[in-house]
């Protein structure tokens, strides 16, 4: 059996969830989106993911047609709909239909849909083993050009990364700003654990805030963990004691080797394991609950 797709307000089998060729997310990328995920029936972080995304367009000048409240209760509905309880929820807004010039103002009414289906996860030995890494000669958009914290539907640069991390025959890899610090991965944050202190990179360099990042972060802190937001270069990556990606759908990931080089003693390092640890917990006890 099909999925059941929001879309504009109505719930819809998915052969008949159609947008149209001249939606202008389609045409120019002109939209924002959200992955998010509901774990043991409760939506994890919602509002943080609802802010980034109300943000986002808001700095796009794209009204969306419904409030927070009712685009949670549109996410509620579409889980309800599909009988999930653990899932990965694809929420998407573009600035709709318009013809086939750049301008917005000709867009009259954005298109707002959502996808709720099983979530494919890492495998589990991934967590286990840790990842292997490379950097990517493909550098993240320059934030004086672009906004990384707008989560935009033009997703270019990092699938031209993503191509490279495929060809390399990884599941991810390093972004680098255009001035060569590390930014982020394709699709997730990067931290590193050296001498006891968890560093991450700000986000001026052109990186997503990541809501896996900003849990991660806390969850440091609860701990006694010295955590510090710093630039830093591709050296340090191979020279950190641990390295290890956040991600909604990754969650928080184990890397073992950047480029080749092993990073610590090749294993998942015990700051990484212990922040997996309490970040799993966390996803297990908090949330907006979907069947109430
Ligand atoms: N950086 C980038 C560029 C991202 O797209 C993250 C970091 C992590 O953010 P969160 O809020 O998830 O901790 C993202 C996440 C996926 C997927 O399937 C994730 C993203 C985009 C597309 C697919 O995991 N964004």
């Amino acid at each position: 059996m099909g999925l059941l797709i929001y879309l504009d307000g109505e719930l819809l089998p998915e052969e008949q969830a159609k947008i149209s060729v001249f939606d202008h997310g389609l045409l120019y990328g002109d939209g924002v989106f959200e992955g998010i995920r509901a774990y043991n029936g409760r939506v994890f972080r919602l509002e943080e993911h609802l802010e980034r995304l109300y943000d986002g367009a808001r700095a796009l000048q794209l009204q969306i047609p419904l409030d927070k409240a009712q685009m949670t209760e549109a996410v509620l509905e579409t889980l309800r709909a599909n009988e999930l309880r653990d899932a990965y929820i694809r929420m998407v807004v573009t600035r709709g239909v318009g013809d086939l010039g750049l301008d917005p103002l000709k867009c009259h009414s954005p298109t707002v849909f959502i996808i709720a289906d099983a979530i494919e996860l890492y495998p589990e030995e991934l967590y286990e083993t840790g990842l292997a890494l490379i950097t990517c000669s493909t550098r993240r958009n320059d934030p004086a050009a672009l906004d990384a914290g707008i989560k935009s539907l033009n997703y270019l640069n990092n699938i031209l990364a993503k191509m490279e991390t495929t060809q390399a025959g990884v599941p991810e890899g390093i972004m680098l700003s255009t001035d060569g610090h590390v930014a982020e991965c394709t699709a997730v944050n990067i931290f590193l654990v050296k001498d006891g202190r968890l560093i991450t990179p700000p986000l001026h360099i052109g990186n997503l805030g990541g809501v896996t990042r900003t849990v991660t972060m806390t969850l440091g802190q609860a701990q006694g963990i010295p955590v510090a937001e710093q630039l830093f270069r591709i050296k340090d990556v191979y020279c950190a004691d641990e390295c290890f990606l956040t991600g909604t759908a990754a969650e928080l990931v184990p890397v073992v080797t950047v480029d080749g080089r092993t990073i610590g003693d090749g294993k998942p390092g015990p700051i990484t394991k212990s922040l997996r640890e309490a970040f799993v917990a966390l996803t297990r006890a908090e949330g907006t609950p979907i069947y109430s």
